[in-house]
C-alpha cells in the first residue's frame, strides 16, 4: 500500500518514426528490456539558457501581475540526442521560495555538476542524484524533466508512455486572472466556453470573489466553475469562504496560506465545497498528511512544485490508491513545459481537466512549432511520437535568449 510504481513503464512495441531517436533505439535496443537493464545515459553537456518573452495577456493573480516572463530552459546533449526542460520559477519568490535567478544558480553551481558526475538509467535516478541539495524543486525538475524526456527518445518511445500514462486525449480547462471589470470578466468567460475549454477556474482575493461567482453563475447556472485564491484569505474570513457553498464549485484551490494543512483541514470541515491544495502540497508525503487530515480532497499536481516526475508520479499514485482525484496545473509555460504538462495528465488519476490550454492563450508565437492547439471539445491529443513529440524551434529560441551557460563533463564554461 505504501510502495508506489515510479512509472518507469517499458512500453515498446509501437512502430518507430522517423528521426534521431528512433534511430538510436533501433542501433541500441533490440529486445525488450527492463528499467534495470538499460544502457547507462552518457550525457555530454547542459545547456542552460534565459529565455524572454512577452505574455498575449498580462496574468493577474491574489499575489500579482505577470506581462512578461524570464524563464530558463535547460537542454541536454547525449550521444548525438537533445531534450529539454522548462524550469517554472517566476521572476519573484511570490508563488513558492524559487525564482528563476535561485534556479539559475542551482542548476549551474549544484545541479548540473551533479547530473554530469552521475550513473543514470533514466529520469527516475535523479531524485538520488539531487538528494543532496534540499528544496529548489522547480530547478531539479526541468532537468530531471529533460532526463525522462531523453530516456524516452531513446527507447523510441512517447514521454506519456514512459511516464506510465494511459489517456489519448486530456480534458482541458482554462485559469482566468483577475480581469479589470466583471465585464470584462463574462466577456473572457464567454470567449473560453466558446473554445470549448471543460472548466473554469477563477482567480479570486478579498474584492475580487463572491460579486464574480454570482455573475458567473447567473449567466451560466450549469457549467463546470471552480476558484483558485493563491493564499489571499486568513481564518476571520472562514465564514466568507463556506458561503460559496451556494456556487456549486468544484474546488476553492489553496485559499489559505501556501505553507499549512492544519488551517485547510479546519476550514474543510465547515465546508461542502472541496478544497484542492497547490502551494502546499510538496511531495507525496504532503499529499499523505493532506488527505489523511482531509486538508483538501482534490490534489493540482505541478511536477515544477514537487520536484520532477519521479514525485509527480509518487503523487498522483498515492492520491489515486486513496481515491483522490488530481488535476494538472499550468505556470503559464511555454511549449516545452506545456508539452510535458500534457505527458503527465496522460496518467490514469488526471481525471479532472487541467489548466494545461492552448500555446495562444499565452504567446503570441510559442517556441514549439506547431505549437499546442485545443480541440473545439475542450481536449488536447497526447503526442504519440517519441519524446515529448513536439518540435523545439531553435531558433526561436535562440533569438529570444538573454543569457547562457554551458556545462560539459569534466570542463565548464559560462558565457
Ligand atoms: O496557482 O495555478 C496557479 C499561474 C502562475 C502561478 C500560479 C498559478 C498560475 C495559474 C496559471 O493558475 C495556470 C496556467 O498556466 O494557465
Ligand atoms: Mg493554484
Amino acid at each position: 500500500m505504501w510502495d508506489d510504481s515510479k512509472g518507469t513503464g517499458s512500453g515498446r512495441g509501437e512502430s518507430f518514426a522517423n528521426g534521431r531517436a528512433a534511430n538510436f533505439a533501433r542501433q541500441h535496443l533490440t529486445k525488450t528490456i527492463t528499467y534495470k537493464e538499460r544502457p547507462m545515459i552518457k550525457i555530454d553537456a547542459i545547456h542552460m539558457r534565459e529565455i524572454q518573452l512577452e505574455l498575449a495577456h498580462p496574468f493577474e493573480t491574489s499575489f500579482g501581475r505577470t506581462m512578461a516572463r524570464r524563464i530558463l530552459l535547460v537542454e541536454i546533449e547525449s550521444e548525438g540526442l537533445s531534450a529539454w526542460g522548462e524550469c517554472v520559477a517566476g521572476e519573484h519568490p511570490s508563488f513558492s521560495e524559487e525564482t528563476i535567478d535561485t534556479a539559475w544558480l542551482m542548476t549551474e553551481t549544484e545541479l548540473a555538476p551533479r547530473l554530469l558526475e552521475a550513473e543514470i538509467a533514466g529520469g527516475g535516478d535523479c531524485p538520488r542524484i539531487f538528494r543532496q541539495v534540499r528544496g529548489h524543486r522547480m530547478a531539479k525538475a526541468a532537468l530531471e524533466n529533460a532526463v525522462w524526456d531523453l530516456a524516452a527518445q531513446r527507447e523510441g518511445v512517447s514521454l506519456a508512455k514512459m511516464l506510465g500514462g494511459t489517456r489519448e486525449m486530456i480534458p482541458c480547462g482554462v485559469s482566468i486572472g483577475i480581469q479589470p471589470s466583471v465585464e470584462v470578466l463574462l466577456d473572457t468567460v464567454a470567449k473560453e466556453l466558446a473554445a470549448g475549454y471543460q472548466r473554469i477556474k477563477l482567480k479570486c482575493r478579498p474584492g475580487w470573489d463572491t460579486e464574480i461567482f454570482e455573475a458567473v453563475r447567473q449567466r451560466w447556472p450549469e457549467i463546470v466553475l471552480s476558484c483558485d485564491a493563491n493564499s489571499a484569505y486568513r481564518m476571520k474570513d472562514f465564514e466568507h469562504i463556506a458561503a460559496w457553498d451556494e456556487f456549486r464549485l468544484l474546488m476553492v484551490e489553496q485559499p489559505l496560506w501556501y505553507d499549512d494543512f492544519y488551517f485547510h483541514s479546519m476550514l474543510q470541515k465547515r465546508m461542502e465545497t472541496s478544497i484542492c491544495l497547490d502551494e502546499s502540497i510538496r511531495n507525496r508525503r504532503d499529499a499523505l498528511a493532506a488527505i489523511d487530515m482531509e486538508s483538501c480532497r482534490i490534489i493540482n499536481i505541478k511536477v515544477g512544485r514537487v520536484g520532477g516526475f519521479s514525485e509527480a508520479i509518487a503523487v498522483h499514485n498515492a492520491a489515486a490508491e486513496r481515491g483522490v482525484p488530481v488535476w494538472c496545473g499550468g505556470m503559464l509555460e511555454t511549449g516545452i513545459g506545456r508539452a510535458h504538462n500534457i505527458a503527465l495528465s496522460s496518467l490514469p488519476n488526471f481525471s479532472l481537466p487541467g489548466d494545461v490550454s492552448a500555446s495562444s492563450r499565452y504567446w503570441v508565437r510559442d517556441v514549439i512549432d506547431p505549437p499546442v492547439t485545443v480541440s473545439g471539445k475542450g481536449e488536447i491529443p497526447v503526442p504519440t511520437g517519441v519524446g515529448s513529440g513536439v518540435e523545439v524551434d531553435t531558433k526561436r529560441i535562440e533569438s529570444l535568449t538573454v543569457r547562457r551557460a554551458s556545462m560539459r563533463a569534466h570542463a565548464a564554461v559560462s558565457a
